[in-house]
């Protein structure tokens, strides 16, 4: 058996504290440019936030889950009632994170409503014990190089003129979505102007097995990956295709779990794995798919979902642990909104390398002009 490289086990026996009261709030906040997938284009990001609050401390959970099923099954209005009704009740104060996660278990899928909540509650506990995010997760500080998603362009000369941004501000990695009708060439006008350029895709799972020559295309342009090409609940038949490709496939929306991490490195559906710890229901399930992967010697790396800054901060931290030796795709905050709910903004550094935010906990202070302004319903939960 390979060496364990995560201690999950310190992480699991925190307990939770004291809880005076519960918040669900529903924020809307518009994107500064509309953000164009496969499945959707999203003009606005709306999330779920949860606000606990309880030993003088505010603690704060985003939910990933978009207000449509487009990505994944999960939305704003699915998690809410799922949160409300089956997984807070299951919060208690006293119990540990182990007990949390496996009463969690009991409740079958929903990893979006549950990160939320177990994300909370982790700020809260670091917040307690006075120690940022990253130290409760066993990990110190380094720098988190920064990839860019960059969604489907109108034309040709708008992705050109959004690679060569993006590559100006130093990111360590370049993803562009495609779809049918805008994947070769698209891919091959990038790889002309930037030879040298780390360089994926994503289909958000646009294609099938009947597209394996089509696909097989793409192994001329040196990509890092091919980042969910098949069905977004498919892991054998992307094992069919790793087979038939040179290119390196990563799973992203097929991953709730470490089964599913588990079956794609059994089956060798993919070499590498996108880890978004809100798709996956939080970070301690995020830190067991890492811990396995490098054991299998699959390199991970965290997605987004276009998070606020919140969500966006816990990503950041989370990439302090080891197994995350792939750029991520938590961006700059300028590319996503004009104002944010947090502060301070992510920003890069000259060598397109993002600072873990240093307070307590996730580590951001919320801006509660901003917070009122988007918000669009509360709901008092306790
Ligand atoms: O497939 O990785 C994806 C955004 C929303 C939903 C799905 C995806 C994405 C991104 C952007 O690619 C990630 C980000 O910039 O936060
Ligand atoms: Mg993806």
């Amino acid at each position: 058996m390979p060496e364990p490289v995560l201690m999950l086990t310190k992480l699991e026996e925190e307990t939770i504290g004291t809880i005076d009261r519960i918040e669900l709030l529903t924020v809307r906040l518009p994107f500064v440019h509309p953000f164009a997938t496969s499945v959707a284009t999203w003009s606005c990001k709306e999330a779920l936030l949860l606000r606990i609050d309880g030993d003088g401390i505010t603690a704060w959970g985003e939910c990933v889950a978009d207000p449509d099923p487009y990505y994944a099954s999960e939305t704003t209005t699915t998690a809410l009632p799922i949160i409300r009704e089956f997984l807070l009740p299951l919060v208690e104060p006293g119990i540990t994170l182990g007990e949390l996660d496996r009463r969690f278990h009991h409740v079958r899928g929903h990893g979006m409503a549950k990160a939320t909540i177990e994300n909370a509650v982790i700020d809260a506990i670091a917040k307690r014990n006075g120690v940022p995010l990253h130290t409760m997760l066993g990990w110190p500080r380094r720098p988190i190089p920064s990839g860019i998603s960059i969604g489907i362009q109108e034309t040709v000369a708008e992705l050109i003129d959004a690679v060569e941004k993006a590559a100006a501000t130093g990111y360590h990695r370049v993803k562009i979505k495609i779809k049918h009708g805008a994947d070769i060439d698209r891919v091959a006008a990038v790889r002309e102007r930037f030879p040298d350029l780390p360089l994926m895709v994503d289909a958000n799972g646009d294609y099938s097995l009947d597209d394996a020559a089509h696909l097989r295309e793409l192994d001329r342009f040196d990509l890092m990956m091919i980042e969910q090409p098949l069905s977004y609940s498919d892991i054998y038949e992307h094992s069919v295709l790793q087979r038939e490709i040179k290119t390196a496939l990563c799973l992203d929306e097929s991953i709730h779990d470490l089964a599913d991490a588990r079956a794609a490195a059994a089956l060798g559906s993919c070499r590498i794995l996108n880890i978004k710890q809100g798709r996956v229901g939080g970070l301690m399930e995020s830190l067991r798919i890492a811990e396995f992967a490098a054991a299998h010697g699959v390199p991970v790396w965290s997605g987004g979902m276009d998070e606020t800054g919140i969500g966006r901060a816990v990503n950041i931290h989370l990439q302090t642990a080891p197994g995350f030796t792939l750029p991520g795709d938590t961006s700059e905050t300028r590319l996503y909104f004009h104002e944010d709910i947090a502060e301070p903004p992510i920003v890069l550094d000259r060598d397109g390398f993002i600072s873990v935010p240093e307070g307590n906990g996730i580590g951001v202070r919320i801006r509660p002009d901003i917070l009122k302004k988007v918000t669009i319903a509360t709901e008092r939960l306790r």
